[in-house]
């Protein structure tokens, strides 16, 4: 694959402004017509996100057929058409090392109401004439993101979307995807072709349900044969989009239905862990949210991962592949949260511990989006039911009477809530301070950052095809979310991020402004959040460098996979824009690791501050040179500092 294009690093540092641009802190700001209902969506960098839906009759039209797909411009909130051929209902995706996305499966090729394609087998189809589809099932598609420097029509920002040149080996709906430390993806499970659950009723075949569930994993890259994966068979029925990070020791986290283990990828073998409490599900369609929570020198970068929501429907109530056995929309979803730290340093006992309950309620199809100052923010979803859609249940035997059309939720959530992770347990979320919304977001919608630190909400369509008619219609309209810290009058604008982190290595030197924070320089330099370890030096015109390490080196590539990432620095929990790096080599395979970097220690300077003219108070010398004598404090220890890298590969299909 062919390396991405990364100048656009430079540009964005020169045109950045130190003065944030005025958003109501808290607020919704409509975010523009997406065009096509964006089921996924991805930042590809700077400049541009990519959104994806399924195959149905969007207005919208390439090539005389609905679109599926758009670029959509982050300055301009405007979105343009792009070719996908392949159905592309539901996908996995993720960013490759290089800063390409790639979505691997779908579904059939559809017609009209979600009818299969007018060239179809009986089962599946394979082109729709209406819709111009061709089967997604098997299907590998790959782009590489262009910038606003680019023709977005050009070929070199095109999908790349031909399952006869590129295919996996199975056909995979909603399959799990994780990158490991190559860089190479393991690709999890999935339906065959599409459905509620995926199981029969009763269960008497969990391994195939008769040819209509795939319990292998494969490679992309290909590293063999599609295997069977035990985990698979044995949590049947609610095994899709299985739930997986990876950890420090290679090994992958892997969740589905209420069971959990860690899993050997590369000799497939299996280490149960405790189940998820109260008979709680957390995959699709419970679809809680769920986030791994800061990797941190001071957590010695431990992974802890974090569920919320989904439902503790009873097992009969799932139902089977066509619908659920009870009225989903009338039962409430889960409020509760768990956390569970796979791999613990200091020997403790792994099992999953309770924490605070959600604000507002249950949440089902709740999304959990990392924002830089360490907190996360919870939006989307609905107070009662699960995703997917229908149109009946076992309950409700006619369309006509089902309350809310095709939806199997119900109860849009409309009000953000803000989870500190930092905080003590039973002071860990709050909703003060920001708006509601008053756009339901259920079955397919989506929420990311954006490189500016805002949060772009956009989708929702429980329906099998268009309908803006409906209780719960499809929806193209996009929202932007301004966190709490755009109340912020400046933000810090730093200089000297590079373009490439490696793991371990030289360290590297940030320069903040004087101009950029407001306070006391010592505070400023010393009070942060922070992923990636480093010292500061404060100098007397209030600016200050970030002496800052690569990626740690301690878990090679396995704690922070090798592709994109957006680097803020964050002052007084006042992050800067992000700054688009890659981690790694920028190529699928082992990558170079070297030893930690080695940082020189503090350099504290009393009377520096930021937010207006150079305050140097101390002795003579006017220049700002970090050796100065000037220099009043030396603290030898490392010092904790506002680097965040945020992985951007926040993947967003909701409920999806
Ligand atoms: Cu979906």
């Amino acid at each position: 694959m062919r390396g991405h294009q990364l100048s656009i690093l430079t540009l964005g540092l020169a045109t950045t402004s130190a003065f944030a641009q005025t958003h109501k802190p808290g607020s919704f700001e409509d975010g523009g017509d997406t065009l096509v209902s964006a089921m996924m969506m991805f930042v590809g960098n700077n400049d541009k996100v990519y959104m994806l839906d399924k195959s149905e009759a969007n207005p919208t039209k390439i090539n005389g057929y609905p679109a599926m797909g758009v670029a959509y411009d982050i300055a301009t909130r405007t979105a343009t058409p792009m070719l996908v051929k392949t159905n592309v209902f539901c996908a996995s995706g993720m960013h490759l090392p290089n800063g390409s996305f790639i979505t691997l499966g779908g579904n059939g090729a559809v017609g009209p109401g979600g009818d299969k394609g007018s060239v179809n087998d009986g089962w599946t189809g394979s082109y729709d004439a209406t819709f111009g589809d061709l089967d997604g099932g098997p299907a590998i598609r790959i782009v590489d993101p262009c910038t606003d420097a680019d023709d977005i029509n050009s070929p070199k920002c095109q999908w790349f979307d031909d399952p006869t040149l590129l295919r996996m080996q199975k056909r995979r709906w909603y399959a799990g995807t994780e990158a490991l430390a190559d860089g190479s993806l393991a690709i999890i499970g999935g339906f065959v072709n599409g459905g509620y659950i995926n199981r029969n009723y009763p269960n008497t075949d969990p391994a195939t349900e008769g040819g209509a569930a795939e319990p292998t994993y494969e490679f992309y890259p290909s590293k063999g044969q599609a295997q069977n994966m035990q985990f698979m068979i044995d949590t049947s029925g609610l095994n899709a989009y299985a739930l997986t990070y990876l950890m420090p020791s290679g090994q992958m986290l892997v969740q589905a239905n209420v069971s959990t283990m860690l899993w050997e990828p590369l000799t497939n073998t299996e280490h149960r862990l405790p189940d998820m409490p109260d008979n709680i599900a957390r995959v699709y369609p419970a679809s809680g949210a769920n986030a791994m929570l800061p990797l941190t020198p001071a957590n010695n970068y431990t992974p802890t991962v974090i569920f919320c929501g989904g439902s503790d429907m009873p097992d009969d109530a799932w139902g089977d592949y066509s619908w659920p056995s009870i009225d989903t929309f009338n039962y409430p979803a889960s409020a509760k949260c768990h956390r569970i730290t796979p791999e613990p340093t200091d020997g403790s006992a792994v099992d999953y511990v309770a924490d605070d309950d959600m604000i507002g309620g249950g949440r089902t199809m709740g999304q959990f989006i990392a924002l830089p100052d360490g907190q996360y923010l919870l939006v989307n979803g609905g107070l009662n039911g699960t995703a997917g859609y229908a149109t009946q249940t076992r309950q409700t035997l006619s369309y006509s009477d089902m309350p809310y059309g095709m939806s199997l939720a119900a109860g849009p959530q409309f009000q953000p809530a803000l989870y500190d992770p930092s905080k003590p347990a039973g002071q860990r979320w709050s909703n003060a301070g920001l708006d509601a919304s008053t756009i339901p977001r259920l079955y397919h919608s989506s929420a990311i950052l954006l490189p500016d630190a805002s949060v772009l909400i956009a989708g929702s369509n429980p329906n099998v095809d268009v309908n803006m008619t409906t209780f719960f219609p499809t929806t193209y309209k996009a929202e932007i979310f301004y966190p709490p810290y755009f109340s912020a009058p400046v933000r810090p604008v730093p200089t000297g991020i590079p373009a490439t982190l490696s793991y371990g290595g030289s360290p590297f030197d940030i320069t903040v402004p004087a101009s950029s924070y407001s306070g006391d320089a010592n505070d400023a330099a010393s009070n942060t959040t922070v992923v990636l370890n480093n010292t500061f030096t404060v100098n007397k015109d209030g600016s200050f460098v970030l002496h800052t390490a690569q990626m740690p080196p301690n878990a090679n590539a396995n704690l922070f996979q090798p592709g994109p990432a957006l680097v803020f620095v964050t002052i007084n929990g006042i992050p800067s824009n992000g700054t688009h790096v890659i981690v790694g080599n920028g190529q699928i395979g082992d990558q170079p690791t070297a030893a930690a970097s080695t940082l020189p220690g503090s350099v504290r300077l009393d009377g520096a501050a930021g937010g207006s003219a150079p305050q140097a108070n101390q002795g003579t010398n006017s220049n700002n040179s970090t050796d100065s004598s000037d220099a009043v404090q030396f603290t030898p220890h490392t010092m904790l500092m506002g680097v965040v890298v945020g992985a951007f590969a926040l993947f967003s299909v909701l409920g999806a």
